[in-house]
């Protein structure tokens, strides 16, 4: 069978941070503008009188400190409370392509590759900036990369879903090595006017080269792949091509993302640490043999939680590595980031694990090795 590696990683993020004081300022803001707005109904009982953020909550809950964000000033602007994106017209490189093609150019930078290395690119992400054309077409085209392109979407497990089937297509023969990009324009997503997740996401955009391991310089080699996936509406967002088409229609407020935080925590993380233990013993691997997680990063005590199942132990902060408090929840993103960022200290034949787990429910868990140069 012919093995897959990992040549290298790249990253993108927007140039503007988002501090949680700077968000919970203006959703205290709008708190205070509501409640004023609708004293009489709060008053009738019609209406639910808002309470205020605190970053003290946002840090402790959920570990996340900022975020990038592709529009800081829409976001912060008390009338409109979502990002404030210029419109590019058709024959502009579109903004999530602009995005994904800066991460993938990072990822053969590093490499030392050039677009006529590569066979293809899959754009692997939560949503799409538009159904066709594929995003992963546009991106190839900016690139100057050959072959072929196609988008797919699986949540927060993306990039390792995508990772997954880049493998698999080098392994069938119908590539040498593909470009899987992962653009997370999560901030358009969320719902700003909403306490529980106004502070969860950030932009960022991940490439990964995945590559034949013989064609490899160095990088890492590819153990095992595995993917679960479960379906949950706890995580959720309405947004879709029926919805102009609907009647009644929804509210924007539902088409954004939604979840049950207290069930995702509680469902996931042990379905999480119970696959990572499925998949080590497949590939007869024991914990004390995997050096690092590099984990989804939704969240800090989450991450710990899962780290101890699988450790069956108390971890040191490199073992489970967090990002989240520089760039929140970057849904696919994550993991990857996590990796890129964390991985210079490993030494040939040393095995971590890249595992994500979010929406759907999914999980996706790839072991790797580093390669000796
Ligand atoms: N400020 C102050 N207090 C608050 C706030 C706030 N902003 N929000 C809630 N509270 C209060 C609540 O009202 C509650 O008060 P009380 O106890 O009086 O009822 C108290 O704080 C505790 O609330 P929770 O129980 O809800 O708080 P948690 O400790 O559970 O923390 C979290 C909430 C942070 C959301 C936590 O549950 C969590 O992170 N869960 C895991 C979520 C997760 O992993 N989700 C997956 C994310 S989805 C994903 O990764 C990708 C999906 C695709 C995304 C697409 C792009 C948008």
């Amino acid at each position: 069978m012919i093995a897959t590696a990992i040549q290298s990683t790249g990253l993108w993020t927007p140039g503007e941070v988002l501090t949680n004081q700077e968000l919970v300022e203006s959703y205290n803001a709008h708190v205070v503008r509501y409640n004023a707005e609708n004293a009489d109904a709060i008053a009738r009982g019609e209406l639910a009188e808002k309470q205020p953020s605190s970053t003290e909550f946002i840090e402790k809950a959920s570990g996340i400190k900022a975020r990038y964000a592709i529009s800081k000033s829409g976001i912060l602007d008390l009338d409109r409370m979502k990002p404030d994106i210029p419109f590019r017209p058709d024959d502009e490189l579109s903004w999530m392509a602009e995005a994904g093609a800066a991460a993938g150019k990072d990822a053969l930078e590093r490499a030392g590759w050039g677009p006529a290395d590569v066979d293809g690119v899959i754009c692997s992400a939560t949503s799409m900036q538009r159904a066709y054309p594929s995003m992963a077409v546009e991106i190839q085209q900016e690139l100057g990369i050959g072959g072929f392109a196609y988008d797919m979407s699986v949540a927060c497990s993306s990039a390792t879903f995508g990772i997954t089937v880049a493998s698999n297509l080098i392994t069938s023969g119908q590539a040498r090595s593909m470009l899987v990009v992962t653009p997370e324009l999560a901030t358009p997503q969320v719902n700003y006017n909403d306490r529980d997740s106004h502070f969860i996401f950030g932009d960022a955009a991940t490439a990964v080269l995945v590559v034949r391991e013989d064609d490899a310089t160095d990088g890492w080699s590819i153990r095992g792949m595995k993917m679960k996936t479960e379906f949950s509406n706890n995580i959720r967002t309405n947004l879709g091509f029926l919805n102009r088409c609907e009647t009644p229609q929804r509210s924007e407020a539902d088409q954004l993302f939604s979840q049950q935080g207290r069930k995702v925590f509680k469902e996931v993380c042990p379905m999480a640490a119970d696959f990572i233990l499925e998949h080590m013993g497949e590939l007869g691997l024991t914990p004390d043999q995997v050096k690092r997680l590099w984990l989804h990063q939704a969240n800090i005590n989450m991450n710990s939680m899962v780290a101890r199942k699988v450790y069956g132990r108390d971890v040191a902060p490199e073992e489970a590595p967090i990002i989240l408090d520089e760039f929140a929840n970057t849904a696919g993103c994550g993991s990857v980031i996590a990796f890129h960022r964390h991985n210079d200290d490993f030494v040939p034949g040393e095995t971590g694990l890249i595992c994500s787990f979010g929406a759907g429910y999914s999980i996706g868990s790839i072991f790797v090795e580093k390669r000796a140069s």
